[in-house]
C-alpha cells in the first residue's frame, strides 16, 4: 500500500555532508520526495517530535543533539515507505544493530549521532507529518 514516511537527515548527518546520500539512497529505493526541507529545530518541535522518550535516560541530550543544528526533514512517499526506509535506515545502533549497506551501518559509529530518523509505523508517521509539515 502506497504509504508517507517521516524522514529526519539529523545534524550529524547534515554537517557531516551527508544530505545527499540520503536523498540519493531514498529515491534510488523508488520512493518519491513529497516534502523537503533543511530547517532549525525548536525545542518544542523536538519535544512533541520524540515525546514517547520523555523520561527516558537520554531524553535531554537527545533534545540537545536534535536542536544543536539545522536538520533535512523529508517526506517521502511510495509503497511500504515506512519500513523501506527503516531498511535503509538500518538498526539504531549503528555499530551493534545496523548493518554494512544501511545509512547508519555504513557512515555512523554511535547511538546519538545515528544520522536519520525514519517513522516506525503508520500511527507514528502520520504523527510526524503533521508536526513536521502541518500543511500537507
Ligand atoms: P530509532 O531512531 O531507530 O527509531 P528510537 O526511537 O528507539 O530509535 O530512539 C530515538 C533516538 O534516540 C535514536 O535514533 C538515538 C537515540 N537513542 C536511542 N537509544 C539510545 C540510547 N540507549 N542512548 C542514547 N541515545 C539513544
Ligand atoms: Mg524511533
Amino acid at each position: 500500500m502506497s504509504e508517507r514516511t517521516l524522514v529526519l537527515v539529523k545534524p550529524d548527518g547534515v554537517s557531516r555532508g551527508l544530505v545527499g546520500e540520503v536523498i540519493s539512497r531514498i529515491e534510488r529505493k523508488g520512493l518519491t520526495l513529497a516534502a523537503l526541507e533543511l530547517r532549525s529545530v525548536e525545542r518544542a518541535v523536538a519535544e512533541q517530535h520524540y515525546a514517547e522518550h520523555d523520561g527516558k535516560p537520554f531524553f535531554e541530550s537527545l533534545l540537545e543533539f536534535i536542536t544543536s543544528g539545522k536538520v533535512a526533514a523529508i517526506v517521502a512517499e511510495g509503497e511500504n515507505a515506512i519500513a523501506a526506509f527503516r531498511q535503509l535506515a538500518g538498526g539504531t545502533h549503528p555499530v551493534e544493530k545496523a548493518t554494512p549497506g544501511t545509512i547508519r551501518g555504513d557512515f555512523g559509529l554511535e547511538v546519538q549521532y545515528n544520522l536519520v530518523h525514519g517513522s516506525d509505523s503508520p500511527e507514528s508517521a502520520e504523527r510526524e507529518i503533521k508536526i513536521w509539515f502541518p500543511a500537507l
